[in-house]
């Protein structure tokens, strides 16, 4: 099979927060776009010129490109000469993964995948899963050879190349940042490598498809079990009474270590998640990965039980427990942003709204309403909350919280747990 064809029609399955910036960055660069996604209000807003995520940058580019003609979305995959698979991969209750939305995907494209095509899945997956993706697509299209059995003979062409982006930076990181290309075989890395050079500036490494799998996981183990020592570290210097933040610092002037900060607990949809792929595989050998994910997992809790324990001491000095005020300083999952899916601190903020009789006040200065589960509490100014808590809780290093005058009130007690104060 011969590549003269060049890449004229992208089809990007999954209009998310990867698919649909990188369906907005393939048609800025004047690429025909077929955006597919079941969600027809998506779909929709996508094709008034509007986007229905939150990221900077983005729904100018959107606005640009639909009104050119270059991006047009639709609930039913139709022709194109590649197809990017950009869907969830959740897990389930055991934290297997739970790869359906990839084969609905692949069950969508199958009918009009014509020979010559290449399918690119992006979504963070489990190693393995582009073989699995073309084992669904043979079963779909007898009539194609796919090139896991037939080589360079192959009809179609696969690849596994996954995204690295950080949200809030995802318009500028998706052009700057080196991409990994998993080829099924080289003449699918040749091909996919043809899809992304017409929007990525940064170097295009070529590999194959498992190993790519694996490095998407990788990246994200590392910096999850880089954040696990630091949170580690925090709770062994809470017992010896060290400020671990010093500590840290400290330590990172040696030239050879970089250890990451303490936290609430680690949020997202990506680093919470993606090591429990490697552990789910090869459970008896990835220890440090598990033992990571849980100490991430327990931080939460951890903050928590400090909470319980100022609570407990202000009311220990006679103060009714229904007037002890507990502020809370941030609910995003990260700082400055306004996504608190998946965050530590609605986490924390919930158990405090079970188990305190005391007074909640909530701040997110990034939001404009709290999440329905919070009906009933207002969302308050960081300086007015400061001034009337007893119990402060900083659980989102935000730059707004720099402002704050936090001494205010002398009896407080402030729990920061992510180094705010030092
Ligand atoms: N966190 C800490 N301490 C730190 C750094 C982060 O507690 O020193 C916490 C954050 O507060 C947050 C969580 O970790 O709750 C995750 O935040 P993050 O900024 O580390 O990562 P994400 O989830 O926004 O994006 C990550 C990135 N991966 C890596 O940096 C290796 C991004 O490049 C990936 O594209 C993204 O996951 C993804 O989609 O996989």
């Amino acid at each position: 099979m011969t590549q003269e064809n060049s890449i004229q029609t992208v089809s990007v399955v999954g209009l998310g927060y990867i698919g649909l910036p990188t369906a907005a960055m393939l048609a800025s660069r004047r690429t025909r776009v077929i955006g597919v996604d079941v969600n027809k209000h998506a779909v929709d807003t996508i094709n008034q010129g509007k986007i229905h995520i939150i990221e900077p940058g983005l729904d100018s580019i959107v606005r640009d490109v639909v009104r050119e003609g270059f991006l047009r979305a639709t609930t039913t995959p139709e022709p194109a000469d590649a197809f990017l698979i950009a869907v969830p991969t959740p897990f389930k209750d055991d934290y297997e993964p739970d790869l359906t939305y990839i084969e609905k995907a692949t069950q969508a494209l199958a009918p009009v995948l014509k020979k010559g095509n290449i399918v690119i899945l992006e979504s963070t997956s489990p190693v393995g899963a582009t073989e699995q993706m073309i084992e669904w697509l043979a079963a779909l299209r007898p009539d194609l050879k796919m090139p896991t059995t037939n080589g360079v003979d192959g009809d179609i062409y696969a690849a596994y190349c996954p995204e690295r982006v950080l949200p809030g930076q995802v318009v500028r990181e998706l052009v700057e940042n080196d991409r990994i290309i998993g080829g099924i075989n080289k003449v699918s890395a040749e091909r996919a490598k043809a899809v992304y050079r017409i929007f990525v500036e940064g170097e295009l490494l070529e590999t194959n498809a498992r190993t790519a799998e694996m490095s998407k996981l990788t990246e994200n183990a590392f910096r999850d079990v880089n954040i696990a020592f630091a949170n580690e570290l925090s709770l062994i210097c809470d017992k010896l009474d060290i400020n671990v933040w010093d500590l840290i610092s400290l330590a990172n002037h040696h030239p050879r270590v970089n250890i990451l900060q303490p936290g609430a607990g680690v949020g997202g949809h990506c680093i919470a998640v993606d090591p429990w792929f490697i552990v789910n595989k090869t459970p008896g050998e990835a220890r440090i990965t598990r033992v990571a994910r849980e100490i991430n997992d327990a931080k939460p809790e951890w903050v928590v039980s400090k909470i319980k324990a100022a609570v407990d001491k202000i009311a220990a000095t006679g103060k009714p427990r229904c007037d002890v005020n507990v502020a809370v300083l941030g609910l995003a999952f990260k700082p400055n942003i306004d996504d608190l899916r998946e965050s530590p601190a609605i986490h924390i903020a919930e158990s405090i709204a079970q188990f305190s009789e005391s007074r909640m006040i909530l701040v997110e200065p990034n939001i404009e309403k709290l999440p329905r589960q919070f009906d009933g509490y207002e969302l308050t100014d960081c300086q007015e909350a400061v001034n009337t808590a007893d119990v402060i809780a900083i659980l989102v290093k935000h730059s707004a919280f720099e402002k704050i005058n936090f001494s205010a009130k002398p009896d407080q007690i402030v729990i920061d747990a992510v180094g705010l104060l030092n």
